[in-house]
């Protein structure tokens, strides 16, 4: 009798475990590549939502924070490296999207979610979208409160950014960005406000979606070039050409422009207004003076299309032409 109810609850036991490995194998399989910033910031207290250091707890604390996560998709994490946003650079770039390029192309990874601190969250975004050459899903997403604040924006946005990279209809759409529930593109997000939780907007184009209930709704895609239809293959390059910005204003001292254009800068000519259309020969005499502009691309996207086009040719009808499909 005794050896009976031991056999039927082992035989228990194994259902459970093949109904577990099952579940796990229906889940997508999600990469998380964490590279720093507030979603992995800390504050001296509760209520420091200002003033608190970013880029402080790794990867493995930030999926320990959200168990929901294995209910969504099988994670793993990876630190690819540890900063405030505002320190990116190039090589950060390089490192990130040849990681990226590299576990897309394994069969056993459906998504990438990247975690990243919001000041140049929409630059590494836009980056990857022209430099990423795969269709599965990359989400970047960050926070706006520290981890260790009184409702931290960063688990469900974390949560969220999982569950869309392991979706089906994140699949072919570019690099999204998501925080706040919403989902943005990455060629037109911008960040808007210095702290609010729903900084990320696309002010006149519109999000893309919105995550609701666990599931990702897309009402809109871009009809520019990204990912897998990108001609930007960095793969082989360790240094990017350098382009630098110069703003605009009342009264504007020549100085910098003037630096620039010594050192060998070629011009794009872009709006700080940050939305609409930059038309060509409209407020300069473009042919004349053989620029570039931005068509819809703020100065920060512009700055890097440019650098990209820069790695395929220095003329600049060719430029003005990749401005008007990427
Ligand atoms: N220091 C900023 C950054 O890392 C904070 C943030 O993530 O919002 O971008």
């Amino acid at each position: 009798m005794h050896s009976k109810k031991i056999f039927g609850q082992f035989l228990i036991l194994a259902c459970a475990a093949l109904v577990s490995i099952a579940h796990a194998q229906k889940l997508p399989n999600v990469m998380i590549l964490a590279t720093g910033g507030t979603i992995a910031g800390t504050g001296a207290s509760s209520t420091t939502t200002v003033g608190y250091t970013a880029a402080k707890i790794g990867v493995e604390a930030l999926i320990d924070a959200v168990p929901e996560l294995k209910k969504v998709a099988n994670v793993k994490g990876e630190q690819v490296f540890q900063i405030a946003s505002e320190n990116m650079n190039n090589d950060y770039w390089l490192k990130l999207s040849k990681r990226v390029n590299t576990l897309l192309a394994q069969s056993d990874v459906d998504g990438i979610v990247i975690t990243h601190g919001t000041d140049t969250i929409e630059e590494t975004a836009y980056f990857l979208d022209l430099t990423v050459h795969s269709k599965k899903p990359v989400v970047i997403v960050g926070s706006m409160r520290p981890s260790t604040a009184i409702s931290a924006d960063g688990p469900i946005n974390l949560y969220n950014a999982v569950l869309l990279a392991g979706s089906q209809e994140a699949i072919g759409k570019g690099v999204l960005v998501t925080l706040n529930d919403q989902i943005n593109a990455a060629r037109e997000v911008t960040k808007t406000n210095t702290s609010t939780l729903d900084t990320f907007k696309t002010p006149e184009l519109g999000f893309l979606g919105y995550i609701q209930g666990s599931k990702p709704f897309f009402y809109r895609q871009s009809t520019r070039k990204h990912t897998v239809d990108s001609e930007f293959d960095i793969s082989k390059l360790d240094v990017l050409p350098q382009v630098d910005i110069v703003y605009g204003y009342a009264n504007m001292n020549p100085i910098a422009l003037n630096a620039f254009v010594a050192a060998g800068a070629k011009i794009v000519r872009a709006s700080r207004v940050g939305q609409g259309i930059v038309a060509r020969n409209g407020e300069a005499d473009d042919d004349k003076l053989d620029f570039v502009v931005s068509d819809t691309l703020n100065a920060q996207k512009a700055r890097i299309l440019l650098m990209l086009a820069l790695t395929k040719t220095s003329d600049t009808k060719e430029i003005q032409k990749i401005f008007y499909s990427y």
